[in-house]
């Protein structure tokens, strides 16, 4: 049987990596077998191009995976496919949370021919099997444990994803009519991608509006060392064959959760010269650790995602995030700053102790503190969360089923101190003012000392990173992006003109001595 993966873009934005959950199965699907994957983010289709696709291709089976963001979407191309008598099962934390919507066994239409709960590891072969076999059933579930819960894939040993051999073409963030010129430059810029890759499964720390612990439970699973480095150094293999870039998310959690076991992982991959520039989840408390900063920057970490959510410590307290305190995030950024790596702030607007003004109180701090890519986004109450429970008891929720009528920015409960229109305002103007044109030139001012390739990449990371909340889908998009941004682009690629102008003559001046 032939299978396709799919996972659907948003429909407003689009990711820069293509999702793990795809190779995963891929690599865990018997031999005999065959599946291709799709990423909608990197390959937009509608759904009579994706059933034409499916037609032509004699798809058997096609696999749909979705976060609540998209899963209205992912319904649509579902029930098309379902329509044209092509098999659809499901998977993923939206239908883990909701199983009864995905089967239409809440009065709704039905979308799937099954569904698959939680971590899919160990049932997605058997849903292959029964596939192919006519058989499906509506549920497939991990084996439970005597009180009842699920349990979980111990990630030791860790499917192999053949990374050296997989086409990733439709991944590559480089456009296709500038890949010849890039391949050429230093090490080669032809290709490059954004590679997920997970070390441990898992969280304890249970913050409200958080569907993780829930999901993937609260006691912490890793793959062993040897699996990562071993990953690591065939991708990196692949980059230098292609005369391209390969950078990795390490899309764990919290990649320090456990320190120890981080920094033995860290000197891991030192030690095995199997470093690529790489980006991770760390939360804040954890950063205060000078030996494990110094650790990320020496085997190639380049920017650090944290979760900082409020500057208010009141509304931490009530988001059950006190772990993390807005008192030590500038220490906690100027540490990493000193070894060039950067950070990746996201904040959370509209919880309940935040008032009119909360953009801009959080946007002077951010303005006092090392430069990195704030994000912000307002408090979603995702199914299945603590928060979600709480709001629904309390009668707060304006739209409990928010996510079959998605509206950007709109929060879908009545926060306490502000409006729903307030809060959306409050997220519109942090996000413009953040990325305008000055404030991407103020940032580059504000690094002036670091090595141009850092600003370099600084300058591109925040062109990328806004595209997953903003629509920068269209070449137009692009182009008017790059025009604002024409006085910091111009006077990098000066400044790089002359380096490079600089490095050549060195270099014909110290073998001007040696006889030729
Ligand atoms: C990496 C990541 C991202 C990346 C992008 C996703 C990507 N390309 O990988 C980035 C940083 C861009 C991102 C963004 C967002 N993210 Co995110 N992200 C994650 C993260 C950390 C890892 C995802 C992952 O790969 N997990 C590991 C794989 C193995 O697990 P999995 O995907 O769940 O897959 C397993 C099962 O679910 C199942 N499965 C999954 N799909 C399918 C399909 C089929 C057919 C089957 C059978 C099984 C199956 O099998 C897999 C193996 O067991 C998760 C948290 C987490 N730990 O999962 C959050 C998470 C998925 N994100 C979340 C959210 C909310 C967002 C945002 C909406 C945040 C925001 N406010 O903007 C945005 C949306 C972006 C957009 N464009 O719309 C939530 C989703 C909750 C929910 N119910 O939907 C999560 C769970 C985190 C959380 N705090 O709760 N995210
Ligand atoms: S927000 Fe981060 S730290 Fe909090 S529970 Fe979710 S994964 Fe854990």
């Amino acid at each position: 049987m032939k299978i396709l993966l799919y996972n659907p873009d948003n429909g407003v934005t689009r990711n820069f990596m293509p999702h793990l959950w795809m190779f995963l199965l891929q690599a865990l699907t018997p031999k005999e077998h065959e599946v291709v994957l799709i990423d909608g983010n990197a390959k937009a289709m509608s759904e009579t191009e994706l059933v034409a696709y499916c037609q032509a291709e004699n798809i058997g089976l096609v696999g749909i995976g979705a976060m609540t963001r998209m899963v209205a979407r992912a319904y649509q191309f579902a029930d098309a496919l379902r329509d044209a008598g092509i098999k659809v099962v499901m998977g993923g934390p939206h239908v883990t949370e909701c199983p009864d919507e995905a089967l239409g066994r809440d009065g709704g239409k039905r979308h799937a021919d099954a569904i698959a709960l939680g971590e899919a590891d160990e049932t997605w072969a058997l849903m292959v099997e029964d596939a192919a076999n006519d058989c499906l059933k509506d549920v497939y579930q991990p084996e439970t444990d005597p009180k009842g819960n699920d349990k979980k894939p111990n990630l030791q040993p860790y499917p192999h994803i053949p990374w050296e051999t997989l086409d990733l073409d439709q991944f590559s963030l480089v456009p296709k009519f500038l890949r010849s010129t890039l391949s050429k430059m230093g090490a080669g810029w032809g290709k490059f991608f954004v590679v997920p890759i997970e070390t441990g499964r898992g969280c304890p720390y249970g913050c409200e509006f958080c569907t993780v612990t829930g999901f993937f439970g609260d006691s912490i699973r890793f793959r062993s060392n040897e699996s990562v480095v071993e990953e690591l150094l065939r991708l990196k293999e692949r980059a230098k064959k292609e005369r391209g870039q390969i950078a990795v998310f390490f899309i764990d959690d919290n990649l320090a959760i456990n320190v120890k076991r981080v920094k033995s992982l860290l000197k891991d991959i030192i030690a095995a010269n199997a470093q690529l520039p790489w980006v991770a989840q760390i939360s804040a408390n954890l950063l205060k650790d000078e030996e494990l900063v110094d650790l990320i920057h020496e085997s190639g970490g380049k920017w650090i995602f944290i979760g900082m959510e409020s500057i208010d410590p009141a509304n931490m307290a009530d988001v059950n995030k006190n772990f993390s305190k807005p008192g030590d995030y500038q220490a906690v950024l100027e540490r990493l700053a000193k070894r060039n790596i950067y950070a990746i702030t996201s904040f959370i607007f509209g919880m309940d102790n935040d008032t009119v003004g909360v953009a801009d109180r959080t946007l002077e701090q951010i303005h006092n503190w090392q430069p990195g890519l704030p994000v912000f986004g307002q408090l979603t109450p995702f199914p299945a969360t603590p928060l979600y429970t709480r709001l629904e008891k309390s009668g707060r929720l304006t739209r409990p089923k928010h996510w079959l009528e998605f509206a950007q920015f709109v929060m879908a409960h009545k926060p306490m101190k502000m409006t729903i229109e307030e809060a959306r305002a409050e997220v519109i103007h942090a996000w413009s003012s953040s990325y305008s044109p000055k404030r991407n030139a103020e940032a580059l001012e504000a690094i002036k000392d670091t090595p141009i390739e850092y600003r370099i990449g600084h300058l591109v990371a925040r062109f990328f990173f806004r595209g997953i909340y903003f629509p920068q889908m269209s070449r137009r998009a692009w182009m008017k992006l790059l025009f604002e941004n024409r006085a910091a682009i111009g006077s990098l690629a000066k400044e790089g003109y002359s380096t490079y102008r600089l490095s050549k003559k060195k270099l014909k001046g110290r073998f001007a001595d040696v006889p030729q």
